[in-house]
């Protein structure tokens, strides 16, 4: 731990009391005498909180005074889940609070759980941003986060009657872990037109002029970093009504109702986070807020580099800035503007300051994923950006044919603008175009981008500008926080708790891999998760489930591409296996509980259908008295952070299952596999490497391979298509209504039937049924089980997000952490 004298707040339990009492009576004016559980959390939020504000302010000193480079990670989403459990862990104040909170008469984890999610996200990618947070930090990289204050996060799952019902997030009733900046704001404009004028040195510049202003308002988050007095900052921006001339007129000619609805409109900006997870869907409000958040990032960056006093051509010694998927591209067309329109700087001068700044992550080959907005449309919001986007092209088109003369067809496949109809701004391409380096997120995905949608931009700028980094979790929330008795055991072994910043200490584990009593509570640990998870179930579904079952799951967003139509599909033929057999048979089969979770996309009507089987098929398996406990099928509502964290630790066999070649990486894979759990998965993204790291005989790979699946779409269409006969049987069951009206289910169907299988359903089908079976029979080899479990495990180095941020820092942004005080 750090010595005391150089942190902040509280340094025991009394402190601790004493500062919540007084956030009690004084913050949330209220007596400790009718002080209830969800006063409790606010005061001990608030207490942490500003204890954080201290630290977070010399954090900032020590990185303003040490003038040393800084990255930027621009995000659209930051999927934070629960902050207070991870803030006292991350300090290492939880013991000290638990007996503050306990002589209170409160127990530490119903506080906990008082506290709603944050969640800023959609799924994988707004999960992934907010691990870097956390790695950042504890590594003491000098680092901000970026990103939009949305005042709805993603929707409220309900199920009802089998389908998803969406409710609104609305979650900033009390947020104690944000500190409004009413002072740092910044104004937005939008629409308008631009004009040219020479000013006095004879020189044609662009001038913006005219349309409307927003207000942005800065809002502060701290991220404590583990084990270290870091603590970063991830600023997100709220939309307001800028109050200018004009509604004050408005106002003072007595229009009330006109004026608050221009207020109304700017606040609009904020106000939602777009529900859509590898789709994109152009909508104005969303290019609004990609601007908003992008103008408002870049002055706040601008501003603080001017401040050094420095000259432009150093910006890239001092600023990287990573774009999250191309969400923020308009970065780089907002820095050049600034640059070029604002600082008077030459057109090449500033184009080679962009490009040395800024770095793109890609997280998707599938092209209904690739952002694509509508030259008119960007010509009525953001008309100057249009202008500069067309000349960025132009140049780039240029070099193109300099390097590649007479090429035409490359230059149409290349060019910036898609001469589609309408006219399509292609944002993938600008940002390989305005960054120095591009990545995937896991080896395969990386392979894949170089030789299929990017291909010719491997060609044109050289393969060493395309390099791949891992993904990774931070193993604070996904192992300390989520599994404390696991991580407790490990550190029984390892020592002490180091690998929780150095992850690869894990293989210390397996040389205990024999120790007996070891192996009893590795065991026992997983059982009572599963206990935790099975009294969750009953309590969310109804549905009594047996923890000594063998517990599957699948939870992730619902999508074709993820296939959990091939899982439900599974399930239906095992329940039909079953239902054939005599009770002398089913007394050999392994009992199992089929565990689905997930959200989908309000607009994704497949995605509906498939919650909608998962759930009817439960319905009559859960009550099939022939089945009994040798199946259960449950879905459970809300699939979040904080629902992972009670999961996660709970599976023996979990299912990442995608068509190979389309899921970049999988981060919930790394998840479960930390927690013990065995996987059962495609030869797709992160399942590789997790392969290669814990060795072929502790996973469950089956199915086609990546570089077979075009030619077997192919033959989809153009040979004669057989559907897998077990698979025709299980499609027969749901046609002859065994699982509830069967024309609910007919798309389904005949995705795969009729459609061309685009996502090899049947392909895979077979291999998928034989896999499972030889689950099984793993499953019923207990001690076998138990050592492909700490094996794995200890093998699960590699994964932590903070060798993930160390490969970004060295090879993409260049930076170094700062040095804090030493320890004692
Ligand atoms: C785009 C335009 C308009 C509206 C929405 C969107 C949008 C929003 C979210 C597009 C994509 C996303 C999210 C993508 C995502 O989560 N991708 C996942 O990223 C993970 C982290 O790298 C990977 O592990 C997953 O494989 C990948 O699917």
């Amino acid at each position: 731990a750090w010595t005391k004298h150089q942190v902040s707040g509280f340094k025991d339990k009394d402190e601790f009391e004493s500062e919540v009492v007084r956030h009690v009576e004084t913050t949330l004016a209220r007596s400790m005498f009718n002080c209830d559980e969800s006063a409790a959390y606010s005061a001990a939020s608030l207490a942490f909180r500003d204890r954080l504000i201290l630290e977070w302010n010399r954090t900032q000193q020590r990185q303003t005074f040490a003038d040393s480079k800084r990255v930027y990670y621009l995000s659209l989403e930051f999927l934070m889940g629960r902050a207070l459990d991870n803030a006292m862990l991350n300090i290492g104040l939880k013991d000290v609070a638990k007996s503050g909170l306990s002589e209170l008469g409160f127990r530490i984890e119903d506080i906990i759980e008082q506290e709603h999610d944050a969640a800023l996200g959609n799924g994988g990618l707004g999960r992934l941003a907010a691990c870097f947070l956390d790695s950042l930090a504890s590594l003491n990289y000098p680092a901000w986060g970026y990103g939009l204050r949305y005042r709805y996060g993603i929707f409220k799952q309900e199920i009802i009657d089998g389908y998803q019902v969406e409710v609104p997030d609305y979650w900033l009733d009390f947020n104690p872990w944000e500190f409004p900046r009413h002072d740092v704001t910044v104004d937005i404009q939008f629409y308008g037109y631009v004009h040219k004028v020479q000013d006095e040195s004879g020189r044609f510049v662009s001038r913006w002029e005219g349309g409307e202003t927003v207000k942005a308002v800065a809002y502060d988050v701290p991220i404590p970093g583990y084990d270290t007095p870091s603590t970063n900052n991830l600023r997100l921006w709220s939309s307001k009504a800028a109050s200018g001339e004009f509604d004050f007129q408005k106002f003072n000619n007595g229009e009330y109702e006109s004026s608050v609805a221009d207020q109304q409109r700017a606040e609009t900006i904020s106000a939602v986070l777009y529900p859509n997870d590898n789709l994109e869907r152009g909508k104005e409000l969303r290019l609004k807020q990609q601007y908003f958040w992008v103008a408002a990032s870049l002055y706040d960056i601008v501003r603080r580099f001017k401040k050094s006093k420095r000259a432009w051509r150093e910006f890239p010694d001092q600023v990287a800035i990573q774009l999250n998927d191309t969400h923020p591209t308009l970065a780089i067309v907002e820095l050049q503007r600034i640059l070029v329109d604002l600082e008077g700087l030459e057109w090449d001068e500033a184009w080679n300051i962009v490009t040395a700044t800024f770095g793109y992550t890609n997280h998707t080959v599938l092209p209904e994923a690739l952002e694509k907005w509508p030259v008119g449309l960007f010509q009525h919001l953001l008309p100057r950006h249009l202008q500069i986007i067309y000349d960025i092209n132009l140049f780039f088109l240029q070099s193109v044919e300099r390097k590649f003369p007479g090429d035409r067809d490359l230059l149409r496949r290349v060019s910036i603008i898609e001469e589609s109809q309408p006219k399509m701004v292609r944002m993938a391409f600008l940002a390989i175009v305005g960054s120095h380096k591009v990545n995937g997120v896991a080896e395969l995905h990386s392979d894949l981008i170089k030789t299929t949608i990017f291909k010719d931009f491997v060609n044109i700028f050289g393969v060493d500008k395309f390099t791949n980094v891992t993904n990774g979790i931070t193993p604070r929330r996904w192992l300390h926080q989520a599994n404390p008795r696991l991580s407790a055991l490990i550190k029984s072994k390892v020592g002490s708790l180091d690998f929780l910043k150095d992850l690869t200490l894990l293989n210390k584990i397996e040389l205990s891999i024999n120790d007996k009593e070891f192996r009893r509570e590795w065991a026992d640990i997983k059982y009572s998760n599963k206990v935790r998870l099975a009294k969750h179930i009953k309590e969310s579904t109804g549905v009594s489930v047996d923890p000594s079952a063998l517990f599957d799951v699948q939870v992730k967003r619902i999508h074709e591409y993820k296939r959990q139509q091939l899982n439900i599909f599974g399930v239906i033929h095992r329940y039909l296996t079953l239902k054939a057999q005599s009770p002398e048979e089913r007394k050999k089969a392994q009992p199992r509980v089929t565990i689905f979770g997930g959200k989908a996309a309000p607009g994704y009507w497949m995605a509906k259908q498939i919650i909608h089987l998962i759930n009817t098929v439960g319905n009559v398996v859960n009550n099939d008295k022939d089945i009994g406990d040798l199946l259960k099928v449950v879905f459970l509502e809300d699939y979040n952070v904080s629902k992972a964290e009670i999961i996660t630790p709970a599976s023996d066999i979990s299912e990442h299952i995608s068509t190979a070649g389309t899921e970049a990486s999988g981060t919930s894979n790394m998840k479960f596999v930390l927690n013990g759990g065995l996987i059962i998965g495609t030869c797709d993204g992160a399942n590789i490497e997790i392969t290669r790291e814990i060795g072929e005989n502790n996973i469950f790979l089956f199915g086609n391979l990546a570089e077979d699946v075009e030619d077997l779409r192919h033959s989809h269409t153009y040979g004669n298509h057989q559907i897998d006969p077990d698979l025709a049987k299980v499609f027969e069951e749901i046609e002859k209504g065994t699982f509830g009206n069967p024309h609910d289910f007919a798309s389904l169907i005949s995705a795969v039937r009729d459609h061309g299988d685009y996502y090899l359903v049947s392909d895979d089908f077979r291999s998928y049924i034989e896999t499972h079976a030889l689950v099984d029979e793993a499953y019923k080899n207990q001690e076998e089980w138990i050592t492909k479990s700490i094996t794995s495990v200890a093998r699960m180095g590699f994964f932590s997000s903070d060798r993930c941020i160390n490969e970004y820092a060295e090879g993409i942004w260049n930076i170094e952490p700062l040095k804090t005080q030493t320890k004692d």
